[in-house]
Protein backbone atom coordinates (compact mmCIF):
# COMPACT_ATOMS: atom_id res chain seq x y z
CA UNK A 1 0.00 0.00 0.00
CA UNK A 2 1.52 3.35 -0.78
CA UNK A 3 1.18 6.20 1.69
CA UNK A 4 -0.41 9.30 0.83
CA UNK A 5 3.06 11.35 0.10
CA UNK A 6 4.19 8.80 -1.95
CA UNK A 7 1.37 8.61 -4.38
CA UNK A 8 1.24 12.46 -4.03
CA UNK A 9 4.81 12.06 -5.36
CA UNK A 10 3.75 9.58 -8.01
CA UNK A 11 1.19 11.91 -9.82
CA UNK A 12 3.33 15.19 -10.08
CA UNK A 13 5.96 12.33 -11.79
CA UNK A 14 3.55 11.65 -14.20
CA UNK A 15 1.97 14.10 -14.60
CA UNK A 16 5.42 15.93 -14.90
CA UNK A 17 6.47 13.37 -17.68
CA UNK A 18 3.19 13.84 -19.62
CA UNK A 19 3.81 17.57 -20.32
CA UNK A 20 6.91 16.76 -20.79
CA UNK A 21 5.63 14.35 -23.50
CA UNK A 22 3.41 16.90 -25.21
CA UNK A 23 5.92 19.57 -25.55
CA UNK A 24 8.42 17.03 -26.93
CA UNK A 25 5.57 15.91 -29.34
CA UNK A 26 5.25 19.81 -30.57
CA UNK A 27 7.84 20.64 -31.08
CA UNK A 28 8.81 17.59 -32.87
CA UNK A 29 6.05 18.61 -35.50
CA UNK A 30 7.66 19.28 -38.74
CA UNK A 31 6.95 22.28 -40.29
CA UNK A 32 4.55 22.80 -42.86
CA UNK A 33 5.65 23.18 -46.27
CA UNK A 34 4.38 25.94 -48.06
CA UNK A 35 4.04 27.02 -51.90
CA UNK A 36 1.87 30.35 -52.49
CA UNK A 37 0.82 30.82 -56.13
CA UNK A 38 -0.16 34.37 -56.17
CA UNK A 39 -1.17 37.27 -59.00
CA UNK A 40 0.66 39.84 -57.21
CA UNK A 41 -0.09 42.37 -59.43
CA UNK A 42 -3.50 44.38 -59.75
CA UNK A 43 -4.39 44.16 -56.02
CA UNK A 44 -2.00 44.58 -52.74
CA UNK A 45 -3.69 41.55 -50.62
CA UNK A 46 -0.63 39.64 -52.32
CA UNK A 47 2.00 41.57 -50.45
CA UNK A 48 0.29 41.27 -47.36
CA UNK A 49 -0.13 37.59 -48.21
CA UNK A 50 3.71 37.18 -48.67
CA UNK A 51 4.79 39.50 -45.74
CA UNK A 52 2.66 37.13 -43.11
CA UNK A 53 4.14 34.26 -44.89
CA UNK A 54 7.73 35.38 -44.59
CA UNK A 55 7.40 36.48 -40.91
CA UNK A 56 5.89 33.03 -40.39
CA UNK A 57 8.68 31.26 -42.30
CA UNK A 58 11.84 33.23 -40.06
CA UNK A 59 9.64 32.56 -37.08
CA UNK A 60 10.17 29.14 -37.52
CA UNK A 61 6.08 28.44 -37.80
CA UNK A 62 6.15 27.25 -41.58
CA UNK A 63 9.29 26.85 -44.07
CA UNK A 64 7.81 28.86 -47.40
CA UNK A 65 9.66 26.67 -50.07
CA UNK A 66 9.14 28.77 -53.26
CA UNK A 67 6.07 31.11 -55.14
CA UNK A 68 4.73 31.19 -57.97
CA UNK A 69 3.69 34.40 -59.76
CA UNK A 70 0.78 33.47 -61.73
CA UNK A 71 0.23 36.98 -63.43
CA UNK A 72 0.43 38.67 -66.60
CA UNK A 73 2.59 41.44 -65.19
CA UNK A 74 6.38 41.59 -66.04
CA UNK A 75 7.33 43.38 -62.91
CA UNK A 76 5.65 40.40 -60.44
CA UNK A 77 8.04 38.02 -60.23
CA UNK A 78 10.78 40.30 -59.73
CA UNK A 79 8.34 42.09 -57.06
CA UNK A 80 7.94 39.29 -55.48
CA UNK A 81 11.69 38.44 -55.64
CA UNK A 82 12.21 41.87 -53.95
CA UNK A 83 9.49 40.92 -51.29
CA UNK A 84 11.83 37.71 -50.67
CA UNK A 85 14.99 39.95 -50.48
CA UNK A 86 13.59 42.55 -48.24
CA UNK A 87 13.03 39.65 -45.77
CA UNK A 88 16.06 38.01 -46.01
CA UNK A 89 15.32 35.31 -47.81
CA UNK A 90 16.52 36.14 -51.58
CA UNK A 91 17.08 32.32 -52.02
CA UNK A 92 13.31 31.23 -51.56
CA UNK A 93 12.74 30.32 -55.33
CA UNK A 94 10.41 32.29 -57.68
CA UNK A 95 8.71 30.94 -60.57
CA UNK A 96 7.08 32.41 -63.52
CA UNK A 97 4.05 31.66 -65.88
CA UNK A 98 5.98 31.51 -68.75
CA UNK A 99 4.74 31.83 -72.45
CA UNK A 100 1.88 33.90 -72.06
CA UNK A 101 0.89 35.96 -75.55
CA UNK A 102 1.36 39.33 -74.33
CA UNK A 103 2.64 40.92 -70.67
CA UNK A 104 1.49 44.37 -69.42
CA UNK A 105 2.36 46.17 -66.40
CA UNK A 106 -1.06 47.26 -64.94
CA UNK A 107 -0.23 47.10 -61.14
CA UNK A 108 0.24 50.49 -58.77
CA UNK A 109 2.80 48.91 -57.05
CA UNK A 110 5.26 46.53 -59.19
CA UNK A 111 6.97 48.51 -61.53
CA UNK A 112 7.91 51.15 -58.57
CA UNK A 113 8.88 48.43 -56.03
CA UNK A 114 11.12 46.48 -58.52
CA UNK A 115 12.98 49.20 -59.19
CA UNK A 116 12.98 50.68 -55.87
CA UNK A 117 13.80 47.66 -54.08
CA UNK A 118 17.07 44.98 -54.34
CA UNK A 119 15.81 41.94 -55.47
CA UNK A 120 17.55 38.58 -56.61
CA UNK A 121 15.89 38.61 -60.05
CA UNK A 122 16.44 41.81 -62.28
CA UNK A 123 13.77 40.24 -64.66
CA UNK A 124 10.91 38.07 -65.06
CA UNK A 125 13.30 36.27 -67.73
CA UNK A 126 15.41 35.22 -64.84
CA UNK A 127 12.36 33.17 -62.99
CA UNK A 128 12.29 29.42 -62.83
CA UNK A 129 9.03 28.93 -65.36
CA UNK A 130 6.20 28.29 -63.17
CA UNK A 131 5.32 24.13 -63.64
CA UNK A 132 9.10 23.53 -63.66
CA UNK A 133 9.81 24.73 -60.28
CA UNK A 134 6.28 23.51 -58.97
CA UNK A 135 7.18 19.69 -60.27
CA UNK A 136 11.04 20.58 -58.81
CA UNK A 137 9.71 21.50 -55.12
CA UNK A 138 7.48 18.60 -54.96
CA UNK A 139 9.67 16.22 -55.99
CA UNK A 140 12.52 17.32 -53.49
CA UNK A 141 10.10 17.30 -50.49
CA UNK A 142 8.49 14.51 -48.60
CA UNK A 143 5.30 12.66 -49.32
CA UNK A 144 2.65 14.39 -48.33
CA UNK A 145 4.47 17.37 -46.57
CA UNK A 146 3.34 20.34 -48.97
CA UNK A 147 0.35 22.54 -48.67
CA UNK A 148 -0.31 25.05 -51.68
CA UNK A 149 -2.09 27.79 -50.89
CA UNK A 150 -3.30 29.71 -54.44
CA UNK A 151 -3.86 33.51 -53.48
CA UNK A 152 -4.81 34.27 -57.57
CA UNK A 153 -6.22 32.43 -60.81
CA UNK A 154 -5.45 29.10 -61.01
CA UNK A 155 -3.20 28.93 -65.14
CA UNK A 156 0.00 27.40 -62.82
CA UNK A 157 -1.71 24.73 -60.84
CA UNK A 158 -3.63 23.82 -63.96
CA UNK A 159 -0.02 23.47 -66.14
CA UNK A 160 1.69 21.25 -63.09
CA UNK A 161 -1.41 18.72 -63.06
CA UNK A 162 -1.16 18.57 -67.25
CA UNK A 163 2.33 18.01 -66.93
CA UNK A 164 4.29 14.93 -67.89
CA UNK A 165 7.11 12.88 -66.47
CA UNK A 166 10.67 14.57 -66.61
CA UNK A 167 14.35 14.15 -65.72
CA UNK A 168 13.17 15.53 -61.91
CA UNK A 169 10.44 13.05 -61.56
CA UNK A 170 8.86 9.87 -63.37
CA UNK A 171 5.60 10.77 -61.83
CA UNK A 172 2.85 12.72 -63.78
CA UNK A 173 1.76 16.23 -62.57
CA UNK A 174 -1.75 14.51 -61.33
CA UNK A 175 0.38 11.64 -59.41
CA UNK A 176 3.20 14.07 -58.33
CA UNK A 177 -0.08 15.99 -56.76
CA UNK A 178 -1.08 13.03 -54.97
CA UNK A 179 2.02 11.78 -53.91
CA UNK A 180 3.29 14.95 -52.62
CA UNK A 181 0.32 17.23 -51.50
CA UNK A 182 -0.76 17.88 -48.54
CA UNK A 183 -3.86 20.29 -49.10
CA UNK A 184 -4.73 22.78 -50.98
CA UNK A 185 -5.75 26.49 -49.44
CA UNK A 186 -7.63 27.89 -52.03
CA UNK A 187 -8.20 31.94 -51.88
CA UNK A 188 -11.26 31.88 -54.48
CA UNK A 189 -14.94 31.40 -55.29
CA UNK A 190 -18.01 33.10 -53.60
CA UNK A 191 -20.00 30.43 -51.12
CA UNK A 192 -22.01 28.64 -51.27
CA UNK A 193 -22.70 30.17 -54.56
CA UNK A 194 -21.59 33.42 -56.58
CA UNK A 195 -18.74 34.15 -58.94
CA UNK A 196 -15.41 35.55 -58.32
CA UNK A 197 -12.39 36.60 -59.84
CA UNK A 198 -9.62 34.18 -59.18
CA UNK A 199 -11.82 31.31 -60.51
CA UNK A 200 -13.18 33.58 -63.49
CA UNK A 201 -10.92 36.31 -64.65
CA UNK A 202 -8.82 35.80 -66.75
CA UNK A 203 -8.39 31.47 -67.01
CA UNK A 204 -12.02 30.01 -65.74
CA UNK A 205 -11.12 26.59 -67.86
CA UNK A 206 -8.32 26.44 -65.51
CA UNK A 207 -10.70 26.64 -62.36
CA UNK A 208 -12.61 23.81 -63.72
CA UNK A 209 -9.69 21.81 -64.85
CA UNK A 210 -8.13 22.17 -61.48
CA UNK A 211 -10.94 21.20 -59.55
CA UNK A 212 -12.07 18.10 -61.87
CA UNK A 213 -8.51 16.54 -61.37
CA UNK A 214 -7.47 17.35 -57.42
CA UNK A 215 -8.14 14.39 -55.68
CA UNK A 216 -6.60 15.76 -52.45
CA UNK A 217 -8.36 17.82 -50.03
CA UNK A 218 -9.37 21.31 -50.69
CA UNK A 219 -10.21 24.53 -48.37
CA UNK A 220 -11.59 27.31 -49.89
CA UNK A 221 -11.18 30.55 -48.49
CA UNK A 222 -14.12 32.61 -50.42
CA UNK A 223 -14.53 36.14 -51.24
CA UNK A 224 -17.07 36.87 -48.81
CA UNK A 225 -14.69 35.85 -45.77
CA UNK A 226 -11.56 38.40 -46.57
CA UNK A 227 -14.15 40.93 -47.83
CA UNK A 228 -15.31 41.65 -44.45
CA UNK A 229 -12.14 42.25 -43.23
CA UNK A 230 -10.11 45.81 -43.73
CA UNK A 231 -6.28 46.05 -42.89
CA UNK A 232 -3.35 47.87 -44.30
CA UNK A 233 -4.79 51.23 -43.57
CA UNK A 234 -3.59 53.28 -40.43
CA UNK A 235 -2.55 51.08 -38.10
CA UNK A 236 -0.16 49.65 -40.46
CA UNK A 237 1.13 52.75 -41.95
CA UNK A 238 1.60 53.91 -38.25
CA UNK A 239 3.81 50.78 -36.76
CA UNK A 240 6.09 50.38 -40.04
CA UNK A 241 9.01 52.27 -41.08
CA UNK A 242 8.46 54.59 -44.11
CA UNK A 243 11.14 52.54 -46.19
CA UNK A 244 9.76 48.90 -45.64
CA UNK A 245 8.29 47.49 -48.55
CA UNK A 246 4.88 46.76 -47.19
CA UNK A 247 4.46 50.48 -46.46
CA UNK A 248 5.60 51.43 -49.71
CA UNK A 249 3.44 48.64 -51.44
CA UNK A 250 0.09 49.70 -49.41
CA UNK A 251 1.35 53.26 -50.03
CA UNK A 252 1.42 53.04 -53.56
CA UNK A 253 -2.05 51.08 -53.60
CA UNK A 254 -3.96 53.24 -52.41
CA UNK A 255 -1.71 55.82 -49.15
CA UNK A 256 -3.50 53.30 -46.56
CA UNK A 257 -7.23 53.95 -47.01
CA UNK A 258 -7.50 50.11 -45.83
CA UNK A 259 -8.10 47.49 -48.29
CA UNK A 260 -9.77 43.78 -48.09
CA UNK A 261 -7.69 40.86 -46.98
CA UNK A 262 -8.79 37.78 -49.15
CA UNK A 263 -5.49 36.70 -49.70
CA UNK A 264 -4.66 37.92 -46.32
CA UNK A 265 -7.09 35.02 -44.88
CA UNK A 266 -5.79 32.18 -46.57
CA UNK A 267 -2.90 32.26 -44.91
CA UNK A 268 -4.38 32.72 -41.75
CA UNK A 269 -5.82 28.92 -41.75
CA UNK A 270 -2.42 27.58 -41.70
CA UNK A 271 -1.59 28.86 -38.14
CA UNK A 272 -3.79 27.32 -35.22
CA UNK A 273 -4.10 30.44 -33.15
CA UNK A 274 -6.49 32.03 -36.14
CA UNK A 275 -8.75 28.62 -35.51
CA UNK A 276 -11.31 30.04 -32.81
CA UNK A 277 -11.92 32.64 -36.02
CA UNK A 278 -13.17 29.61 -38.51
CA UNK A 279 -15.93 27.29 -39.21
CA UNK A 280 -15.69 24.41 -41.98
CA UNK A 281 -18.38 23.37 -44.14
CA UNK A 282 -17.49 20.20 -46.21
CA UNK A 283 -18.86 19.03 -49.63
CA UNK A 284 -17.69 19.29 -53.40
CA UNK A 285 -16.99 22.79 -55.02
CA UNK A 286 -18.41 22.63 -58.77
CA UNK A 287 -17.90 25.27 -61.31
CA UNK A 288 -18.84 26.33 -63.94
CA UNK A 289 -17.46 26.91 -67.85
CA UNK A 290 -17.58 30.74 -67.15
CA UNK A 291 -16.21 30.32 -63.54
CA UNK A 292 -19.25 30.78 -61.12
CA UNK A 293 -19.30 28.27 -58.59
CA UNK A 294 -22.22 26.38 -56.77
CA UNK A 295 -21.76 24.14 -53.89
CA UNK A 296 -23.18 20.25 -53.18
CA UNK A 297 -23.19 19.64 -49.60
CA UNK A 298 -21.67 16.58 -48.11
CA UNK A 299 -20.27 15.68 -45.02
CA UNK A 300 -17.22 13.40 -45.92
CA UNK A 301 -16.69 15.35 -49.06
CA UNK A 302 -13.18 16.33 -49.43
CA UNK A 303 -13.36 19.80 -50.44
CA UNK A 304 -14.26 22.63 -47.38
CA UNK A 305 -15.59 26.18 -47.53
CA UNK A 306 -14.20 28.65 -44.61
CA UNK A 307 -17.05 30.59 -42.52
CA UNK A 308 -16.50 33.43 -40.00
CA UNK A 309 -17.71 32.40 -36.78
CA UNK A 310 -20.39 34.53 -36.01
CA UNK A 311 -19.37 35.45 -32.75
CA UNK A 312 -16.10 36.90 -33.56
CA UNK A 313 -15.77 40.48 -34.73
CA UNK A 314 -14.42 40.86 -37.97
CA UNK A 315 -12.20 44.11 -36.29
CA UNK A 316 -10.37 41.43 -34.30
CA UNK A 317 -9.36 39.55 -37.30
CA UNK A 318 -8.07 42.68 -38.78
CA UNK A 319 -6.20 43.63 -35.88
CA UNK A 320 -4.61 39.80 -35.59
CA UNK A 321 -3.79 40.24 -39.35
CA UNK A 322 -2.58 43.57 -39.14
CA UNK A 323 -0.20 42.26 -36.47
CA UNK A 324 1.30 39.16 -38.36
CA UNK A 325 2.07 41.58 -41.95
CA UNK A 326 3.53 43.77 -39.60
CA UNK A 327 6.31 40.66 -37.66
CA UNK A 328 4.01 40.74 -34.68
CA UNK A 329 3.64 36.60 -34.41
CA UNK A 330 1.37 35.40 -31.44
CA UNK A 331 4.10 34.07 -28.84
CA UNK A 332 2.29 30.00 -29.18
CA UNK A 333 3.32 30.07 -32.43
CA UNK A 334 7.24 30.30 -31.88
CA UNK A 335 8.23 26.87 -31.89
CA UNK A 336 11.41 25.79 -30.48
CA UNK A 337 13.60 26.06 -33.22
CA UNK A 338 16.18 22.95 -33.64
CA UNK A 339 19.71 23.75 -34.82
CA1 LIG B 1 -4.24 37.72 -55.27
Amino acid sequence: MLSKGTFGFLLILLFFFCTQKNIAAENSLPRQKIILDADIDSDVDDVGAMAMLLNLHKAGTIELIGVVITSDDPFAPVCASAVNTFYGCADIPVGFLKGQPKLTNHSRYTKTIASEFPSKLKSWEDADEAVGLYRKLLSQNPDESVTIVSIGHLSSLQGLLQSGADQLSPLNGKDLVKKKVDKWICMGGQFPQGKEANFYRPDPQSTVYCLANWEKEVVFCGWEVGNKIITGGERLKSEIPTNHILYRSYELYNNFAGRQSWDQIAVLLLIHQADRFFSFVNGRCVVAPDGSNTWESNPSGKHQYVILNPEINADRIAIFTDDLMIGRIPSAQKPEIKP
